[in-house]
């Protein structure tokens, strides 16, 4: 009998797939861990019951946690990747040559150890980077206590649930502020708009009154079903927002980075929400601009300027 394996996270509906074989399944001790093999898939890693990424797919999600940011800022030099163990958002990191030092914080030594051993093509080499910096360590406490300041952050968490809980909070995104430059980007992963609209909307809330400028961005991940996923941007550069693409496009060749979802065209739609997601962060998406002065009873920091 084939063993079907489901994601347990919807109270309602359940996603199942065929496990051709079980690579790996244990209970470290931060998560319920498992690592299987489906025919139509390729490798698949679930933590806590909720589908992280398979093989076929992960391109598309690792490149836009990696790439928007990145791309955006002209010579980013030092990056910070909170949780991602498996290593696929460093490998995107690690394709602009501009970064000097890249630090992965993860809380869980055992997503690193066991996808090294089931798809080192995600890490594709980049833990052995001298430019990587590996820390095992909670990534509120890592983030609160570094002393070290970021070009951008990315947020690679799972869902606001076991040990990636403190990542979606506003203490954990307030000390990501005080930890970026003055002109960096924080970035974090926002699920599934549709399902989870009031996930985005906090999350939104929260960067609106920390951030002068801030945004979701959808991509399509094939394996997150539930419609676009959302990333979501921050950053106290209002311009970071508009880069052209045509200095995207600039910046790509030069870079030569290869990537099979993200183009420069690709970045820029990415920004232009459905209506039904534009409507879950009504009143927080934009820039503030200069000059904008508080609305009467209402805290500048959540003041829609670009409705
Ligand atoms: N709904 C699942 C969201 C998972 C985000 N993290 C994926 C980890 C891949 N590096």
């Amino acid at each position: 009998m084939p063993r079907w394996i489901e994601e347990t996270f919807h109270a309602h509906w359940r996603v199942r797939l065929k496990a051709a074989k079980v690579l790996h399944e244990v209970k470290t001790p931060h998560q319920h861990l498992v690592i299987f093999e489906n025919e139509t898939w390729g490798r698949v890693l679930m933590l806590d019951g909720v589908c992280q990424l398979t093989t076929s797919d992960e391109f598309v999600y690792h490149e836009m946690m990696a790439h928007v940011p990145l791309m955006a800022l002209a010579a980013p030099v030092r990056v910070l990747v909170v949780g991602g163990g498996d290593g696929g958002v460093l490998r995107e990191v690690l394709k602009h040559p501009s970064v000097s030092k890249a630090t992965l914080c993860e809380i869980d030594r055992a997503v690193i150890d066991l996808s090294l051993k089931h798809y080192p093509e995600i890490a594709a080499g980049a833990f052995d980077d001298p430019r990587a910096d590996v820390v095992i360590a909670d990534g509120l406490a890592y983030v609160a206590n570094t002393r070290e300041r970021f070009d951008a952050i990315i947020v690679d968490s799972s869902e606001p649930i076991g040990p990636s809980a403190v990542l979606h909070t506003r203490a954990f995104f307030t000390d990501c502020k005080r930890a970026l430059n003055k002109a960096g980007v924080l970035v974090t992963q926002n699920g599934l708009p549709f399902l989870f609209p009031q996930h985005l909307r906090a999350t939104s809330e929260i960067f609106a009154s920390l951030f002068r400028a801030t945004s979701p961005y959808v991509c399509t991940q094939p394996c997150y079903f539930g419609g676009p996923f959302a990333l979501n941007w921050a950053s106290d550069d209002e311009g970071l927002l508009e880069v052209p693409e045509t200095t995207l496009a600039r910046r790509t060749a030069k870079r030569r980075i290869d990537a099979r979802y993200y183009t420069p065209a690709v970045h820029r739609a990415a920004f232009a929400l459905p209506l039904y997601v534009s409507k879950a962060v009504q009143g927080l998406v934009g820039r503030k601009g200069p000059g904008t002065q508080p609305a009467g009873g209402r805290s500048p920091a959540r003041r829609a300027v670009r409705p």
